[in-house]
């Protein structure tokens, strides 16, 4: 079989509605079961996002989480290196491939959090009125260098992300093809350990020969970024996403309205996941990291030795 690349699917271009009405926006994370492109939406509702960029960031001294890509090229969300934020923009322009991606600004209710060194942000950023802060549940930060790939997930909010700088190419899968996403399976104690929750297995760069068969069979759907777009992805549908350039965009996610979602897959079996399996694994490393600790504590010499 010959390499194959996500890039390969059969794919719909991604639906693009232009100057949509606020009560359009409104009714968006109501009823809306696709993803929308709104080409130069952010120049109306999200204009704040121009203050969003390396001039900024430069003189942002705390220390954020950002990822090198894996070896596989995608960059993995489960191995972060946290450095100050003007480090981090010395060393994009330097070349180097970073990205920051989902690293939070706001949490709960829209509520600005310093849990990634990110809240100071939260001042430039005005959520348009539409946005509910009681359905927010974060909004979080993506940046980076340019050539950089997001591993393909789904989350379990619906995502409004839009785009500052930059351009992004976006694959969408609907979830009703999430078994030929192959995601990690609720039992798999080793992937929820190492945090890929919301993983596919297949790598979108290379797909691995055994998934290619039923990989091949989707129907995606594709769409293109530039600085100014925003795109909605509904919670559960499946996206890789690719950014080019220096690029820097922010996204919301928004609690689903309507919760009998999560009877379906793949946010049922993420349900599986986050509320019954991963407590033990979770439980587990904090008594290896607590038994670890305290022998460290008895032994701190030999160990240092
Ligand atoms: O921009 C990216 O790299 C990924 C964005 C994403 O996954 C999201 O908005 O949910």
């Amino acid at each position: 079989m010959v390499a194959m690349h996500i890039y390969d699917l059969d794919s719909d271009a991604i639906e693009r509605i232009s100057n949509p009405s606020i009560n359009d926006l409104k009714t968006l994370f109501v009823n809306t079961r696709k993803p929308l492109i709104f080409p130069g939406l952010a120049n109306r509702e999200f204009s704040f996002i121009r203050s969003l960029n390396l001039d900024l960031f430069s003189k942002m001294t705390k220390r954020v989480p950002v990822m090198t890509p894996s070896k596989s090229g995608v960059n993995l969300f489960i191995k972060y290196d946290d450095m100050p934020m003007n480090e981090f923009v010395e060393s994009v322009k330097s070349g180097k491939k970073l990205y920051i991606g989902a690293q939070k600004i706001h949490g709960e209710r829209g509520i600005p959090t310093d849990i990634n060194g990110l809240s100071g942000l939260a001042d430039n950023i005005d959520i348009p009125r539409w946005i509910n802060p009681e359905c927010i549940a974060s909004s979080n930060l993506w940046a980076g260098s340019g050539d950089n790939s997001t591993v393909l997930h789904f989350d379990p909010w619906d995502s409004l992300l839009v785009l500052g700088q930059g351009k992004k190419e976006v694959v969408v899968i609907p979830d009703v093809e999430t078994p030929r996403c192959h995601p990690y399976s609720a039992y798999n104690f080793f992937a929820l350990n190492e945090g890929r929750v919301l993983h596919s297995q297949v790598n979108p760069l290379n797909i691995q020969k055994k998934f290619q068969a039923e990989f091949s069979k989707i129907k995606a759907m594709r769409g293109s970024l530039e600085s100014g777009d925003v795109i909605f992805i509904p919670a559960g549908f499946w996206h890789f996403v690719e950014s080019q350039e220096v690029n820097v965009g922010i996204n919301f996610f928004i609690h689903l309205a309507d919760k009998s979602l999560f009877q379906q897959e793949p946010l049922r079996t993420f349900w599986i996941k986050d509320n019954i399996t991963l407590k033990p694994v979770n439980w587990f490393w904090r008594i290896k990291s607590r038994f670890f600790r305290t022998i460290r504590k008895v032994f701190p010499k030999r160990i240092a030795s």
